[in-house]
């Protein structure tokens, strides 16, 4: 997939382009069946398959305090759209002077010198200065430039529409194994690991403490997954939390790991955290000796849901 920041530097004469437009926060069930018919398209017709993106998200220049927390990084949206097959993100820089276009201006300027023949959009899909444009205006436009517009109905899971904000309510309340359902595949967390204060080595249960890239962290909770680091997986189980047994952290919850059969020096490490099952709500213990037995119950679950946590990505 190679990734450009404006049409104008795509190749010129690519053969039949097709394309999908949207932020593609989560690129979740439903975003991957709009991915997946444009791909399936592009195969048919021997054509390119683009997929046309903003970089911030809009809200961030249009209403920064009312910016929703990601669910993805930018890095991270690139490699699911690499991985689904995609041979062109088209990056749009997002700017004041975009989000003023109207969006007649936009098919106009951004959309329709290229000679894109397809236009694949989810049913809600709007765009342009305050978002006045729809569906109804992507086809309005389409006889003078030329494309067709296909429409991908929401998808539903257990009767309701799957959607972006919704998946970043279930994060925040902690249903990670639903979570894993609408974007299927679990909620990932990347970051570097940052300097603790080894009191985790010093109960036994060493702790890899995550300095996060994502801006959405998971309800305070513990959590059974997986860590991949360097290219190897281990099961792992996630602390999000205050920590109120020891009363270190009052700038915020941490997220801290510890990786099951794991030795080595993970300081520095950039590390990858599956979030797969919650397995219980982060409590005071009387005591440390009360806390380190139930961490070691917390590994023992872990375990015993191995394979699964394993699989969870396929
Ligand atoms: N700290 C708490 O105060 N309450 C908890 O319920 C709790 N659960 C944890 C579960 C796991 C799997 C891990 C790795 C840590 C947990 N901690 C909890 C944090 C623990 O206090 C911390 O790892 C050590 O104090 C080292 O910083
Ligand atoms: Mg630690």
């Amino acid at each position: 997939m190679k990734i450009v920041e404006s049409l104008s530097q795509l190749p010129a004469s690519l053969k039949y382009p097709v394309m999908a437009i949207g932020f593609f926060d989560g690129i979740h069930i439903g975003h991957q069946r709009i991915l997946h018919q444009l791909t399936n398209r592009a195969r048919e017709k021997g054509g390119t398959s683009l997929v046309l993106t903003f970089h911030p998200h809009p809200q961030k220049i249009i209403s920064p305090g009312d910016a929703p927390p990601l669910l993805l990084t930018l890095r991270q949206k690139e490699e699911l759209l690499q991985a689904l097959g995609i041979d062109f993100m088209v990056r749009l820089p997002f700017t004041r002077e975009l989000s003023l276009k109207q969006p007649a201006e936009f098919v106009e300027q951004c959309l329709c010198c290229y000679g894109i023949r397809e236009i694949h959009v989810g049913s809600n899909f709007r765009f342009g200065h305050k978002r006045s444009g729809d569906l109804q205006t992507l086809r309005d436009l389409s006889g003078k430039f030329k494309y067709e517009v296909f429409e991908v109905p929401q998808v539903t899971f257990r009767a309701v529409s799957v959607s972006s904000t919704k998946i970043r309510g279930f994060i925040r309340q902690g249903k990670l194994a639903l979570v894993k359902h609408l974007l299927n595949r679990p909620y990932e967390i990347r970051g570097h690991v940052v300097r603790g204060d080894r009191r985790g080595t010093a109960i036994g249960f060493p702790t890899a403490n995550l300095d996060p890239e994502n801006e959405l962290i998971p309800a305070n909770g513990v959590y059974a997954g997986c860590a991949a680091v360097e290219g190897s997986r281990s099961l792992c189980v996630t602390n999000v939390g205050l920590r109120p047994t020891v009363d270190v952290d009052r700038e915020g919850p941490v997220v801290e790991t510890h990786l099951i059969d794991y030795s080595g020096e993970l300081y520095g490490k950039k590390l990858r955290l599956d979030f797969v099952v919650r397995l219980r709500s982060e409590k005071k213990f009387k005591n440390i000796s009360t806390l380190k037995r139930q961490i070691g119950n917390d590994i023992r679950r872990t375990r015993t849901l191995g394979g699964k946590l394993l699989t969870a990505r396929k």
